[in-house]
């Protein structure tokens, strides 16, 4: 028998049940393949597959639809939290999920992310908040920091002018219809254990129909905010956080 040959013996890694074979198109380094493998492992773990429905966004994440390996709609730009209400009403005892990036969540769909979440519409929502518009060239997102260069914000963004970075994951929180609401990172693997851990709870909460989940995942876009990776994850640490700190927000009363 060949020595590199993968066994059940010697394998310590394989691919993620409720991930296809399809390989991600995202840049190198970039948060979404990370977010997407701890959603997909948090599905396999609770052992919902076969019940779990996704809402796929606009942006870089357009393709989730390719990669989830469980039933997957697309949605127009900003729309997922309206689409997924939909299908949660017709299908109550599924697992209904929305991905978003920070334009699609946080510019076009302000309105179905604040009504959803108001409504207290029984979903998780996975808002993965990289500071940009990534997909289409790297614009100003509601969530660039102040001062932070975008192609349309070239000298960096001024608050007198543009308004100031959105806190969107605060302001939901606020909504009595809102459970569980956190913001999370996945480029550590303590960061990763964590947010696999806080999408498995905001999951498993969908069966009390207590509300919205929401996991904020801080992530780093280096196409965008041209830096290497390695760049990428430290300038994170270091102007991301201070302004989008992680933990929980909002957690269940005991
Ligand atoms: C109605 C509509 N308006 C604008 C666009 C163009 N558009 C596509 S993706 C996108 C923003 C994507 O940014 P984000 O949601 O932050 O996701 P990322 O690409 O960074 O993951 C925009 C403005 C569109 N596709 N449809
Ligand atoms: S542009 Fe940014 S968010 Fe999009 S795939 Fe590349 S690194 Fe990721």
């Amino acid at each position: 028998m060949s020595e590199n040959l993968i066994t059940p013996e010697n394998l310590v890694y394989k691919k993620t049940k409720s991930m296809t074979d399809r390989i991600l198109h995202y840049c190198p380094g970039c948060g979404h393949g990370t977010a997407h493998r701890m959603l997909a492992e948090a599905i396999d773990e609770l052992g919902i597959q076969g019940e779990t429905i996704g809402v796929a966004p606009v942006g870089c994440s357009v393709l989730a639809y390719y990669y989830f390996d469980v039933d997957m709609q697309e949605a127009a730009h900003g729309r997922a939290p309206a689409v997924a209400t939909g299908i949660k009403r017709v299908f109550p005892e599924k697992y209904v999920f929305t991905y978003q990036g920070d334009g699609d969540l946080a510019a076009i769909g302000t309105a179905e992310t604040i009504h959803a979440c108001n409504r207290g519409e029984n979903i998780l929502v996975v808002f993965i908040n990289n500071g940009i518009y990534g997909m289409t060239g790297g614009q100003m997102a509601p969530t660039t920091l102040e001062g932070m260069k975008s192609s349309t914000s070239p000298r960096g963004r001024d608050v007198k002018t543009m308004g100031s970075p959105l806190k969107i994951t605060e302001m939901i929180a606020q909504l009595p219809g809102t459970y569980f609401v956190t913001r999370q990172a996945v480029h550590t693997p303590a960061n990763v254990r964590k947010t696999k851990r806080a999408l498995k709870k905001a999951l498993e909460y969908q069966k009390l129909n207590k509300g919205t989940c929401f996991v904020e995942i801080v992530a780093n876009c280096p196409s965008g905010w041209k830096m290497t990776p390695v760049q990428s994850n430290k300038w994170m640490e270091e102007n991301m956080f201070p302004f989008y700190p992680l933990g929980d927000i909002k957690v269940p009363e005991k």
